[in-house]
């Protein structure tokens, strides 16, 4: 790899936005090309810090800083990326389930997929069953992942999966769920494909769901 995106993704690892942004445009001035300063700079060093939020070496305000960082990139390469259509690595519809109003670790997850190279379409929370069909429809995503944080709406994740079968949708994408109070077990009794303990995991979760 060369030595500007190594230091790309050094600087995303350490949170440093304006470096970022720098070592970008100078990367771009070197030839290097969009997607190779997205692929080896900006996700290389996503992936380190959730590799490290995992196993408990960074926290979530660091990781919060090294998300604003990415996005600093992002910014710079995102115009460039659409001109040059690189093949996302899929899309993610993404909420916290109806009657639930916690965001923070949705919004990591969100961060996360981002820096995984991954189009996420983020509805907000306390969002319905009908919801989560009506943008199924309108976004054709190849994943949807639901968020719950209390136990009493960990049951929106089971109607929102009945609704999307009802609606005729759920052969066409794979739900991944998390959350503190959810397990895999859970995600078996309610058909869900997956689960994912941290953000982290839910990159390893979503790339292994759209292999
Ligand atoms: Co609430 N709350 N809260 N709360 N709150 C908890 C969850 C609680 C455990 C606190 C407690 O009693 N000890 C408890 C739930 C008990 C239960 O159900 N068993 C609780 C309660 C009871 C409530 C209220 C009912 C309190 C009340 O009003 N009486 C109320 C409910 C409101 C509602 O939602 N309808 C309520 C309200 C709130 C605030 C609004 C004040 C605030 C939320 C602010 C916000 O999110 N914008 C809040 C907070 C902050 C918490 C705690 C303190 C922290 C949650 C958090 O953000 N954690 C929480 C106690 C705790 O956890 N210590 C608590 C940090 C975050 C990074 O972790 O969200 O687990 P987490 O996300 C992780 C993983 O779970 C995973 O990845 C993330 C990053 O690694 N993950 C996924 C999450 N979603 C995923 C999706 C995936 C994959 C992985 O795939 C799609």
């Amino acid at each position: 790899m060369s030595a500007i995106l190594q230091q790309i993704a050094d600087a995303l690892y350490d949170g440093k936005n304006n470096e970022v942004a720098a070592l970008t445009h100078q990367a771009l001035d070197t030839g290097l090309t969009a997607a190779e300063i997205l692929d080896d700079g900006l996700v290389a060093g996503m992936d380190r810090v959730g590799a490290d939020f995992k196993n408990g070496d960074l926290f979530v305000p660091e990781v919060l800083i090294a998300a604003r960082a990415m996005h600093a990139g992002m910014d710079i390469l995102r115009p460039l990326l659409a001109e040059s259509d690189v093949p996302s690595a899929g899309k993610v519809i993404l909420g916290t389930v109806a009657g639930d109003l916690h965001d923070i670790g949705k919004n990591l997850v969100a961060m996360m997929l981002e820096g995984g190279g991954f189009d996420v379409v983020d509805l907000g929370i306390d969002i319905t069953p009908e919801k989560f069909v009506e943008a199924v429809k309108k976004e054709t995503p190849d994943l949807v992942g639901l968020s719950a944080l209390l136990t009493t709406t960990m049951p929106s994740m089971e109607k929102t999966i009945d609704a999307l079968k009802a609606a005729g949708l759920r052969d066409s994408v794979k739900v991944m769920i998390g959350g503190a109070p959810v397990t895999q077990d859970y995600a078996d009794n309610v058909g869900a494909d997956g689960y994912a303990a941290d953000a982290a995991s839910a990159v390893d979760l979503a790339r292994a769901l759209m292999a």
